[in-house]
């Protein structure tokens, strides 16, 4: 096949494999899209958790942004660990310059192992300047806690936290029903218009690292193939809760999930 588009990821680099860009050229890759990137931090982690982090300079972020987007126009961008103020400032600019209008941003603020991947005031600037200039923000119950201000124990408490990230200047928002206690999995999509209330089954495994990157990235692929936001929100959460069911049982911590769900592999190459 040839790639249906052409995806940029803005993000970290996940040396382990299973989250970071890692996992979304992995899932881009394999919903059957052209992935290109733009590594903003590299961390150094396996799956029982974040030994370091070392920082992009947020100068070579805008040039890896602007120089790949000016060859190989992006139909959709991915963005995900933003750690610094500096690195959303240089971002906000990048992303004047290069005119893309599909923008997914998962607000990465802490890791599976409980390491912090982002600054207290990078997380104002995500509030105050970026939330405006994308078209959807995918935060789970931790970070919409954080972004809302407030506590989130129920559907209804994604709703209402749902909502006052529509006054901070969302667009849409899908918050992420994962850590709530529940024996279903409920995601809710919101914007002014609808509210969709996405519910699955709920498959319980120790290996979800990197669900959160995965899904903002399937959802992104989707959308840059021209897919409706409903629907690749839809797809998505699909994508992601196959990878989880079929439950790849890596490393001694907290494993990724298997990207690879979507692929089979021509018999050509066997
Ligand atoms: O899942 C959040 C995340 C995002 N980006 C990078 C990460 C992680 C979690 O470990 O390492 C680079």
């Amino acid at each position: 096949m040839f790639p249906k588009s052409k995806v940029l990821i803005i993000a970290g680099s996940d040396s382990s494999g299973g989250a970071g860009i890692q996992a979304d050229i992995k899932t881009v890759t394999s919903l059957g899209c052209y992935a290109m990137t733009a590594i903003t931090a590299v961390t150094v982690q396996n799956t029982t958790g974040v030994k370091s982090i070392i920082a992009i300079n947020p100068k070579d972020i805008s040039s890896q942004i602007e120089f790949t987007s000016k060859d190989i126009k992006p139909n959709a961008i991915k963005i995900g660990m933003l750690h610094s103020k500096k690195v959303i400032s240089a971002l906000i600019k990048s992303l004047n310059k290069i005119n893309v209008n599909k923008i997914v941003l998962d607000p990465v603020m802490v890791a599976k192992g409980g390491a912090k991947l982002i600054n207290n005031k990078a997380i104002k600037d995500i509030k105050n300047r970026l939330i405006k200039k994308i078209l959807l923000i995918t935060p789970n119950i931790p970070e919409a806690e954080l972004l809302a201000k407030i506590k989130i124990n129920s559907p209804n408490d994604m709703i209402v936290a749902g909502k006052i990230i529509l006054k901070l200047g969302a667009k849409n928002v899908l918050i992420k029903g994962g850590h709530l206690n529940s024996n279903k999995m409920i995601d809710i999509f919101l914007n002014n218009k609808t509210i969709k209330v996405f519910n699955n089954k709920k498959y319980r495994s120790k290996n979800t690292h990197g669900t959160g990157c995965t899904l903002s990235s399937a959802i992104t692929a989707n959308l840059s193939c021209g897919k409706d936001l409903i629907k690749s929100c839809e797809l998505g959460i699909k994508y992601v809760n196959e990878a989880i069911r079929s439950n790849l049982n890596l490393g001694k911590g907290n494993g990724p999930i298997n990207h690879l769900n979507s692929i089979t592999i021509n018999k050509k190459f066997k």
